[in-house]
């Protein structure tokens, strides 16, 4: 059995240990700044310091990034590069309620959640979270720290640049690219290319900030 640590605490953390424990993984425990008790029986370690003393005792153990990502901010893959350098490895998790397609790669981190479709030809990048019930069809490339958020509906060959959110429900039509750095508002529908770094929403989704 893989055992695994979780950094962060919070929902997301709580979402992720409940799919860890579908694919069989044994949660050593989850590291936040915070103590927050025991989670879902997973027990508070303490905060990402301690990994260096932790991978000596124990070399086979593997990191999950539990915290998640509501902006367009590099955190995530900035945590989980720094405790990569520490000799960890980042498996990339996909829930045994997911459906992943042929010819799918998922980068090393990348979380796929329950209910998610992932469609044939699609490349997902680095320390992605695919979220509950979202739909990434064919042909897709997505790149790194990109959450696609619960019930996103990515049509085919769309492409999503590094650290990029889009948020609950939205849309974004077949053949559409979308620049890194981009946070696309709940509910909003891409109809365009989108080649500078914002915020966008509405639809058809226009830049707000
Ligand atoms: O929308 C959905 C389905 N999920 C959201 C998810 C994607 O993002 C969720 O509703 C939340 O809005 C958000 O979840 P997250 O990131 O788990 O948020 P929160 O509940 O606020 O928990 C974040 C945890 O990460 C807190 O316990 C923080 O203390 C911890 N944290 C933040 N930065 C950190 C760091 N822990 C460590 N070790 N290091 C950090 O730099």
């Amino acid at each position: 059995m893989h055992r695994i640590v979780v950094i962060g605490g919070g929902g997301h953390a709580k979402v992720l240990i409940s799919v860890l424990k579908k694919v069989g993984y044994a949660i050593e425990g989850y590291m936040d700044k915070e103590d927050r008790g025991v989670i879902l029986a997973v027990p508070y370690l303490g905060n990402v310091g301690i990994l260096k003393d932790i991978v000596r005792k124990t070399p086979a153990l593997t990191v999950i990034i539990g915290i998640g990502k509501v902006d367009a901010s590099p955190l995530r893959l900035s945590l989980q590069n720094e405790i990569g350098a520490l000799g960890f490895d980042f498996p990339a998790i996909c829930s045994p309620q997911a459906i992943i397609n042929e010819a799918v790669s998922l980068g090393a981190g990348t979380a796929v959640l329950d209910g998610v479709v992932v469609n044939s030809g699609t490349d997902i990048g680095r320390a992605c979270i695919l979220n509950t019930r979202s739909t990434v069809e064919h042909d897709c490339r997505i790149g790194e720290n990109v959450h696609i958020a619960p019930g996103v509906t990515l049509s085919g060959g769309v492409t999503i640049g590094d650290n990029c959110m889009v948020g609950t429900g939205a849309n974004v039509i077949q053949s559409i690219s979308i620049c890194a750095g981009c946070l696309i508002g709940a509910g909003s529908t891409v109809v365009k290319d989108i080649t500078v770094p914002g915020t966008y929403a509405g639809n058809p989704a226009k830049r707000i900030r």
